[in-house]
C-alpha cells in the first residue's frame, strides 16, 4: 500500500500538465483516448498560495471550440480548494481495467474487470481480492465492449440480486444488456444469470456502450446507453424507435415502468425516459433534490452534465458544445441548445475532461464535500469535483491530477472514503486525514 499525502498532492495540482491527445478521424479508442498514450508533463513549480494568475477557473488549458456558455456557470466554474486533510491510499493495485463497482457489504466492493469480464469482492480493509465469481456473462470485448457497470438490488441483504451491464453479441452486431443473478451464499458464483434487457438496435461497432445503471426509490432501474458513435447511426440517438442514446427506465424484470413519458405514445418504445444523449458513463441523484444526474462524453470537448426530466431532447447530434475530431462543426456548429428546443446542459467542458463514473457525496465524514459531485476524468488524468448551488456550478477541482491514471469510476463508502477505479487496475481511497 502506498500512502501519498494530501499536501504533496495539492502541490502536484499547481503543475501545468501537457496533454498529448489523439485527434485523428480513424477513432476506434474515440473520445476515451488511448489507453497507453504518454501523457507528457511539463513540471513548473509554482509555489502555493502565489500564483498570481487572473484566469480563476479550474480549467487552465485554452479552449477548443469557438461556443460561448448560454449563461455564465455553464462552463469553465471558479477553481475551489479541499481545505480538509486527506489520505490518499492505493489500497489495491495490478487489477485490469476496472469498469464498474459497487459497496455490497461495508467496506467490500463488488468490481467489474471490463476486459476479462471477471466480476472480483474486494475488501478496502485488508486489500484482499477475491477469485472471479463464476457465472458472469459472456461478453464482447472488443473495444469499449466488455462487462461494464454493476449494482445491487434495493433488497440484496434477501435477495442477493446482482445486476450488471455488458456488450452481448447478438444477431446484427452487438447491444448494451443488463442481466442479472443470484449472488451465493459463499460469494463464488452469481446463479441463474439472465438478460433482462437489450438496448436495441443491434450494430457493428465496439464504441458507446454507454452502460451505467442505477436503483430509484421504486426498486426500478435507469440504464444508460451510448449512440454507437459512429455518423450515420449516432443519429438514432433523436429517434424514439431506438434504445441508443437514451436514459431508459425499467422494472427489475426489464420491462418499461409505467409511468414512463412515452407509454402512450404507439411509435416510441415504453422504456425511453430522456433522449438525445451521445455517451453517458456517468449517473447518480442528487443527495437534496432526488434529481437524476448524468454526465456524456461530448465529441471534441463538449462534454455535458445534465440533469434527467423525463421525456426531454438533450440534442445531440443537432446541438452541441463539442466539434468533430476532425475540427469540423457539427451539423454547422450550433451550440445553444434551449433556442433548438432541447435541454441546456447544467455545465460542460471544454477542452474535454472524458468524464466517466460519478457519484455526489451523501456524507458528512468531510463536511465540506457534502452534497458535491465526484466525476472520473479518463483523458486528462484526474477526479473532477463540482460544487453546485441551486442546480448551477459554482466551483470547480482537479485532484489526483499527478497520478496519470485514467480514473474509471467513483464511490462514496458508506464510511465517507472516496472511492476511484482506474483503467491501469488501481483502486484508490481517498478519506479524511487521522
Ligand atoms: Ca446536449
Amino acid at each position: 500500500m502506498t500512502k501519498v499525502s494530501w499536501s504533496r498532492l495539492m502541490f502536484f495540482t499547481m503543475l501545468i500538465f501537457v496533454l498529448t491527445l489523439a485527434a485523428c478521424g480513424n477513432d476506434d479508442t474515440s473520445d476515451e483516448g488511448s489507453t497507453d498514450d504518454s501523457d507528457t508533463a511539463t513540471e513548473d513549480s509554482v509555489d502555493e498560495g502565489a500564483d498570481e494568475s487572473t484566469d480563476t477557473s479550474a480549467e487552465s488549458e485554452p479552449k477548443v471550440t469557438e461556443f460561448e456558455p448560454a449563461f455564465p456557470e455553464q462552463t469553465r466554474a471558479p477553481e475551489v480548494e479541499t481545505k480538509a486533510e486527506l489520505d490518499v491510499e492505493v489500497v489495491v493495485e495490478g487489477l485490469g481495467v476496472s469498469w464498474g463497482m459497487e459497496e455490497f457489504d461495508t467496506n467490500r466492493l463488488l468490481v467489474t474487470q471490463r476486459d476479462s469480464a471477471e466480476l472480483l469482492i474486494i475488501n478496502l480493509e485488508d486489500g484482499s481480492v477475491s477469485d472471479p465469481i463464476e457465472g458472469t456473462p459472456e461478453v464482447n470485448d472488443e473495444g469499449q465492449g466488455g462487462l461494464l457497470d454493476v449494482t445491487i438490488a434495493p433488497d440484496f441483504d434477501e435477495s442477493r440480486l446482482v445486476f450488471m451491464t455488458f456488450a452481448q453479441d447478438i444477431e446484427g452486431g452487438t447491444v448494451t444488456a443488463v442481466g442479472k443473478g443470484v449472488l451465493s451464499e459463499d460469494e463464488a458464483s452469481l446463479e441463474d444469470f439472465e438478460v433482462i434487457f437489450q438496448a436495441e438496435p443491434a450494430y457493428d461497432g465496439a464504441l458507446h456502450y454507454g452502460g451505467r445503471i442505477i436503483f430509484d426509490d421504486d426498486s426500478n432501474l435507469f440504464l444508460t446507453t451510448g449512440e454507437r458513435s459512429d455518423d450515420p447511426i449516432r443519429e438514432r440517438a433523436q429517434d424514439l424507435d431506438a434504445y441508443l442514446g437514451k436514459v431508459i427506465h425499467i422494472t427489475q424484470d426489464g420491462e418499461a415502468v409505467d409511468t414512463n413519458p412515452f407509454i402512450e405514445d404507439e411509435d416510441a418504445l415504453d422504456g425511453i425516459y430522456s433522449y438525445g444523449h451521445r455517451n453517458i458513463q456517468g449517473v447518480d441523484f442528487h443527495p437534496e433534490t432526488g434529481d437524476l444526474w448524468i454526465v456524456e462524453f461530448g465529441p471534441q470537448a463538449g462534454d455535458e452534465l445534465n440533469i434527467i426530466e423525463p421525456g426531454s431532447n438533450y440534442g445531440w447530434p443537432i446541438v452541441s458544445y463539442g466539434i468533430e475530431y476532425s475540427g469540423e462543426l457539427i451539423n454547422d456548429g450550433i451550440s445553444e441548445h434551449e433556442a433548438q428546443g432541447f435541454v441546456e446542459p447544467v455545465y460542460y467542458w471544454d477542452p474535454t475532461s472524458a468524464p466517466s463514473g460519478m457519484s455526489f457525496y451523501d456524507n458528512d465524514a468531510i463536511p465540506e464535500w457534502e452534497n458535491n459531485l465526484f466525476i472520473g476524468g479518463l483523458a486528462p488524468n484526474y477526479i473532477v469535483r463540482v460544487v453546485i448551488e441551486n442546480d448551477l456550478v459554482v466551483g470547480e477541482e482537479r485532484l489526483l491530477t499527478e497520478e496519470g491514471e485514467r480514473f474509471r469510476d467513483i464511490l462514496v463508502t458508506e464510511d465517507g472514503a472516496l472511492i476511484a477505479i482506474t483503467d491501469g487496475g488501481l483502486i484508490y481511497k481517498i478519506a479524511a486525514a487521522g
